[in-house]
């Protein structure tokens, strides 16, 4: 039998002299053994049949042979129409509707690049609801959101159903493995091109651990952050695996936010600014807690009890900074990308340039350790 027992700090310990047994101490009270996920019959939609009101899926990049930089979400639907606030799909409003109650699993770098920093991605989704997926075309969340607020071109957007896509293709196929898990396999061309569906193949299954430290605000739009006011007074060390395939010698650190939607509090004036007002970046970079280059990767320390932002400086200049808020970058473009757990990609042309997102890609292990 292998007892493990996490106590309130998320400390496991194990036991090995024993085989079947699970026992969590603290608040943790989810029995998620008896979970289940499941399919509904067009392929549409899948399930989380489970107790607790919700479980932990997670969400393995198995291939992204693309040209593109796809990003992938999963959403809620209320009925087997995919009604969503009582707009059906194909109506109008309901691409907002659908991406607002969406989460983004994450993005693929095209042709299976850096796979070797990609982590599995985890989400905590509720049971008992009917769960869609979408796939941006070479682009994101965070800006098809923008762009229906602003009336500019929004990118393309595939759903599981043809009928729902603009094109009439269906462009995401799910799969069922066997034991509770799946695949989602997925064609990124308009009309459904070589309709080989391996521009991003996605296994998904049941977890029993909860979503990995740190991940907890991902998959909201612009939130590419690291979240720890869950370990007030603990101190979590960082340690980064990093890559770039870049012209610049960019640096890349992170920064500390007074909130998640990005303020920072100016260590001079003790004013709060945020994402988009005159001086931001300044007061952003004046909040670095780590700075590196590719080369110089030693962990770090990060206190708890706050909200970490990854930033990227384009070849050293801390005028071609950027950020996860769309309103800090001065172009308004998406430079960050969410690759998996706690990893995260960036471009570093203004405008976004070749839009490959490789310019420099952070793989992020977090781990409690010492409690002050
Ligand atoms: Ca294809
Ligand atoms: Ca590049
Ligand atoms: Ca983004
Ligand atoms: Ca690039």
């Amino acid at each position: 039998m292998v007892v493990t027992a996490t106590d309130s700090l998320g400390n496991v310990s194990t036991d090995n002299t024993s085989n079947e047994l699970t026992i969590s101490l603290g608040n943790v009270s989810t029995d998620n053994t008896s979970n289940e996920l499941s399919v509904n019959a067009t392929n549409d939609f899948f399930v989380i049949q489970g107790n607790a009101p919700t479980a932990t899926v997670r969400f393995t990049n198995v291939e992204s042979n693309a040209g593109f930089v796809n990003e992938m979400g999963v959403f809620t639907v209320d009925d087997e129409q995919g009604t969503i606030n009582g707009i059906a799909p194909g109506e109008a409003g309901y691409l907002k509707a659908a991406l607002e109650r969406g989460k983004v699993i994450f993005s693929a770098l095209a042709n299976n690049e850096f796979s070797n920093l990609l982590s599995p991605r985890e989400l905590s989704l509720e049971t008992g609801k009917l769960l869609a997926f979408y796939l941006v075309q070479n682009n994101t969340t965070d800006n098809v959101l923008a762009s229906l607020a602003t009336g500019e071109p929004v990118p393309n957007v595939f759903f599981a159903s043809a009928s729902v896509n603009a094109d009439g293709f269906e462009h995401l196929q799910i799969r069922d493995l066997g034991n509770n898990a799946f695949e989602i396999a997925q064609e990124d061309g308009s009309g459904g091109a070589d309709s080989d569906f391996n521009d991003l193949l996605v296994r998904f299954e049941l977890s029993n651990d909860p979503p990995s430290l740190g991940t907890n605000l991902q998959g909201s739009p612009q939130r590419e952050l690291i979240d720890l006011t869950q370990q007030q007074g603990q101190m979590v060390q960082a340690s980064l695996n990093l890559d770039s395939s870049a012209e610049f010698d960019n640096l890349v650190g992170f920064y500390r936010l007074a909130n998640e939607d990005g303020t920072v509090i100016d260590p001079i004036t003790g004013q709060a600014i945020a994402p988009g007002s005159p001086g931001y970046a300044q007061a952003a970079l004046a909040n670095s807690v780590v700075q590196y280059e590719q080369n110089a990767i030693e962990p770090f320390l990060l206190e708890g009890g706050a909200i970490y932002a990854p930033y990227l400086l384009a070849d050293g200049d801390s005028n071609a900074a950027y950020f996860p808020y769309l309103g800090s970058n001065a172009d308004g473009f998406d430079h960050l990308r969410l690759l998996g757990n706690n990893v995260f990609g960036f471009e570093d042309q203004p405008g976004g340039g070749d839009q490959d997102f490789n310019d420099m890609v952070l793989q992020v292990n977090l781990s409690v350790v010492e409690t002050r």
